[in-house]
């Protein structure tokens, strides 16, 4: 008798930082998800399709649970991690091998809310000396709540991934495929040149600038070999607006050069990107501008 085939949806929770969108991107094997050292860089749902011989997983990666609830922005991401629970097959739930912290719990407690398999997953094994320096936290998590299992895995490196897959398709419902086998997201090459760019701003601008920018994308069109984007980095105020220019346009044109690359890498073109910065005072607090720049609470 063949296999059956499975499908269906999993959750990706965890705190901000511990490596959910460098998961599901080695797990897809594209760069679908922005990833970077700081926390909160994931701001809205981004679906990772992998589809194999007898299975397809639909990874739902989510913003990192947290605390902070200073801008409107914080509260739609938090709304939107824990949202996503209630459309899923199966819940993963992340944590590192530094241990249970307090944002952690936030996660747990979101996956709590519906009786289906939570997976356990214990990410950045690579940093660990020694291997048997994971029983005491493997022991410890049982104790946390009941998961269906607990896989340790390396997203950065890959190691255990492989298992990880296995034991996912075996908890998810015998269902045919619901999208084509060639697909590997929900987000359009448009919204995806915009993370390239705000990633850029996570890892190459410092302090609370990131999370102060957002990114629009103006126009983008296919012509002749070539992709032609327009953007806009909005920033709050004049000083950073400065900042993100750099001193002789510097900044900017690394930001665009970093971007521009991962872009013709992903999309396979070439890429010409036009980058403007501008000025629009307390967007990241604005419940219609967030909403006019994409940022739903279902989105
Ligand atoms: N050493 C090590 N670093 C990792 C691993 N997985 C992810 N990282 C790093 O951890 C940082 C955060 O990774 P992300 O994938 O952006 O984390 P996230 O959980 O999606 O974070 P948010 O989007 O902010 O919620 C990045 O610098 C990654 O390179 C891993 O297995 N080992
Ligand atoms: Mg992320």
């Amino acid at each position: 008798m063949p296999k059956p085939f499975r499908s269906g949806f999993v959750a990706l929770l965890g705190r901000p930082n511990v490596g959910k969108s460098t998961l599901m991107n080695r797990i897809i094997g594209h760069k679908i998800a922005i990833t970077s050292r700081r926390p909160q860089t994931t701001r809205q749902r981004v679906l990772g399709i992998k589809t194999g011989p007898d299975s397809q997983i639909v990874f739902v990666d989510t913003p990192g649970i947290h605390r902070d609830r200073r801008r409107a922005i914080n509260v739609v991401m938090n709304r939107t991690a824990r949202a996503t629970v209630e459309d899923v097959d199966v819940i993963v739930v992340m944590i590192d091998v530094g241990g249970w912290r307090p944002e952690d719990r936030l996660a747990l407690d979101a996956a709590g809310s519906r009786s289906i398999p939570v997976i356990l997953v214990i990410n950045k094994i690579d940093q660990l000396k020694s291997k048997t320096q994971l029983l005491p936290l493997i022991e410890a998590s049982k104790g946390m709540a009941h998961f269906a299992e607990i896989v340790p895995v390396s997203a950065q490196t890959g190691s255990n991934i492989d298992r990880l897959e296995e034991v996912i398709v075996g908890y998810l419902p015998e269902a045919p495929a619901g999208f084509p086998a060639d697909q590997i997201t929900d987000r359009s090459e448009r919204f995806l040149a915009s993370e390239f760019i705000r990633e850029q701003l996570f890892r190459g601008l410092g302090q609370e600038l990131p999370y102060v920018s957002a990114v629009q994308i103006e126009e983008m069109a296919r012509k002749d070999g070539l992709i032609r984007i327009q953007a806009t980095i909005w920033v709050e105020s004049d000083g950073q607006k400065a900042i993100v220019i750099g001193k002789g346009g510097e900044r900017l044109k690394a930001i665009g050069k970093q971007a521009r690359l991962a872009m013709e890498k992903e999309f396979a073109s070439k890429v010409f990107l036009e980058l403007w910065v501008k000025v629009r005072k307390g967007w990241s607090d604005d419940a219609n501008l967030l909403r006019s720049l994409g940022y739903t609470e279902d989105g």
